[in-house]
């Protein structure tokens, strides 16, 4: 090969590398011409550990982030977990600050009152733009939000509540929450009744209120009474106090009281307590979404809905604890809804 040919495949080479290590998205702040990494910001609103549904959002962010950084040397995307904590009056400053400092091209966060917030700061930085999942928000050119079918959810949970209180010989489906919001009170908790109601539509619904989404002490205080009041299987939904309601079942004993898991996989929480787990797949929602932001896909402006269909919404029927859960009986009733709703013989429109 002569010198003109190597050197015209080692320019060619060298453009190609650097074409690749071009930020997908450079922020306001630095000139495009000056190639830096993308920066990311994981805002937790509240605390990751206790709440799946944080986890799994700041999972599924490092592992888009992990994938392009692997398979792009040079420029790295940088991820930054941000816990806010559990002071709500706290998270507008908290975000403001964020945006503020000019220091990340996306702000990724998880909560039904955050696009409100979101929409809020990016008044004052209009070039800070925004992912949030598990809210709701359309029209904002910098804010992009997904949002879950959370009536095919609560209603799977509240299926088998039913089932399994049925046939235990009757009793109440409790429901805890860590406070009351509009998807709780419009979509969780209708849903939940919706879905116990198909099996018996006489079913009485304990629905209580935490207050918050880290106080265990209160959450079983909240679990025990209902439990002595004839709640047989309790639905939890208040984060990192959920706990508290497992361990009031556990002093109850499995013959008195069980829990059905919300967001994540709980059987090993506490085994043959957990008998059913609703799941969001908000690792999966959190790492295709970033990637798409990643490769400048990512449709801002629009809110989206995933569900069941989607792959965004589940029942985790697979688990062998699941099965030395529950009778088979109930799993095959179970299974017979599950299979209805995935073929929309049975729709649920959230
Ligand atoms: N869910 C949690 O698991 N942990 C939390 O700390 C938490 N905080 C919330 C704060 C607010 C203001 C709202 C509206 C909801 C919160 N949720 C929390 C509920 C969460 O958005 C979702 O509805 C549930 O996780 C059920 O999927």
């Amino acid at each position: 090969m002569n010198t003109y040919k190597k050197m015209a495949i080692i320019l060619i080479a060298m453009t190609l590398v650097l074409a690749n290590c071009k930020p997908r998205q450079p922020s306001k702040a630095q000139p495009a011409s000056q190639p830096r990494s993308v920066s990311i910001a994981v805002f937790i609103p509240g605390a990751a550990s206790g709440s799946p549904i944080y986890e799994m959002l700041a999972v599924g962010v490092k592992q888009a982030a992990d994938e392009y950084n692997a398979a792009s040397a040079g420029q790295p995307v940088a991820v930054q977990v941000i816990e806010a904590g559990y002071n709500q009056a706290e998270w507008e400053a908290k975000l403001t600050a964020l945006a503020a400092s000019g220091n990340y091209d996306l702000i990724v966060s998880s909560n039904p009152s955050l696009p409100e917030l979101a929409r809020t700061v990016r008044t004052k930085f209009p070039s800070q733009r925004f992912l949030l999942l598990d809210g709701e928000l359309s029209g904002d050119p910098g804010i992009y939000t997904l949002r879950y079918n959370q009536r095919e959810q609560a209603y799977m949970a509240g299926y088998l509540a039913a089932l399994f209180i049925v046939e235990a010989g009757g009793g109440k489906a409790g429901l805890i929450a860590g406070q009351e919001y509009p998807a709780m009170l419009q979509t969780i908790l209708p849903g939940y009744r919706e879905g116990a109601g198909a099996v018996d539509p006489g079913i009485e619904i304990d629905f209580r209120v935490a207050g918050n989404w880290y106080d265990a002490a209160k959450c079983a205080e909240l679990a025990a009474g209902m439990i002595k009041a004839g709640v047989r299987v309790i639905l939890c939904v208040a984060g990192g106090a959920n706990e508290g309601a497992v361990q009031a079942a556990v002093e109850a004993g499995p013959d008195a009281a069980r829990i059905i898991w919300f967001d994540t996989n709980g059987y090993a929480v506490r085994p043959p307590y957990i008998i059913g787990s609703c799941v969001i797949r908000q690792d999966k929602a959190a790492y295709s979404k970033i990637k798409l932001f990643l490769e400048d896909a990512l449709p801002f402006g629009r809110a989206e809905l995933a569900g069941l269909r989607d792959g965004y919404v589940d029942f985790v029927e697979d688990d062998p604890l699941y099965v030395t859960a529950v009778s088979a009986s109930v799993r095959e009733k179970q299974g017979g809804m599950l299979r209805r709703l995935r073929s929309r013989e049975l729709v649920l429109e959230d």
